[in-house]
């Protein structure tokens, strides 16, 4: 997945004006953008599409699916026809899960993005002690997206070493979770910021600042 300025939108906001106002301000700096279950709880799926029509971004869909195989399959092929471009997969619950998840995506040609280790605190109490056999199901399993924090580095680092330098990966924690956008780009890809650009007086300078402080 090839990504502007190396910088995802978390917009998280609760209604589709919000959207469109953040998005619009926006537009010129960043061209994919996450939506996760806020936005489509508050609005419905629709909103994917309303948003890719308006602005021609590209969506990730953050839906974190983690259930058995038939009901992955079935939530990956309703957000697929609502017009995501890929959607972020649990990695916990095993590779006959996350399979139906990269099956239902191959058949709509769009792509997965498999979740690691989470970025917030309480990912260390459970998930941590498996992320890296979770990174290497997905190596194992050909896949090549991946989601990982950017505020633990040196995790980050160490799921970079599993994944390989041509895997993908995704960091959201960059800003109100305290990670550095700038060092996490050593490892990542890209990184994922949610509210300090959606929840800033000004989005658009906080986008150009943050892309500046990238540099
Ligand atoms: P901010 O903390 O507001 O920048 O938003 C971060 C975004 O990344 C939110 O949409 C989170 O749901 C998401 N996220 C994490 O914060 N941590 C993770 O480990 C994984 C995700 C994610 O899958 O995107």
């Amino acid at each position: 997945m090839k990504i502007k300025n190396s910088l995802i939108l978390a917009l998280d906001v609760m209604s589709e004006s919000e959207a469109i106002e953040i998005c619009d301000s926006i537009k010129d700096y960043i061209d994919t953008i996450k939506i996760g279950y806020p936005l489509a709880l508050a609005e419905g799926l629709e909103i994917i599409n309303k948003l890719k029509d308006k602005f021609g971004f590209k969506v990730i869909c953050d839906f974190k699916v983690a259930d058995i195989d038939a009901t992955n399959s079935k939530i990956c092929d309703e957000t697929f026809k609502a017009g995501a471009d890929a959607i972020i997969c649990h990695g916990f619950v095993g590779s006959d899960s996350v399979q139906a998840c990269l099956d239902m995506a191959n058949n709509h040609g769009k792509e997965i993005f498999l979740l690691t280790e989470m970025s917030h605190p309480g990912a260390k109490m459970f998930l941590q002690k498996d992320a890296e056999k979770i990174a290497e199901m997905g190596v194992d399993m050909g896949i090549t997206n991946y989601v990982a924090p950017a505020t633990r580095l040196d995790r980050l680092s160490i799921i970079r070493d599993i994944v390989g330098d041509n895997a993908f990966i995704i960091s959201p924690g960059v800003g109100k979770q305290g990670g550095d956008g700038k060092k996490t780009l050593e490892y990542s890809n890209a990184i994922i910021v949610g509210r300090s650009i959606y929840e800033a007086d000004n989005p658009k300078i906080a986008c150009e600042n943050l892309i500046q402080s990238l540099k």
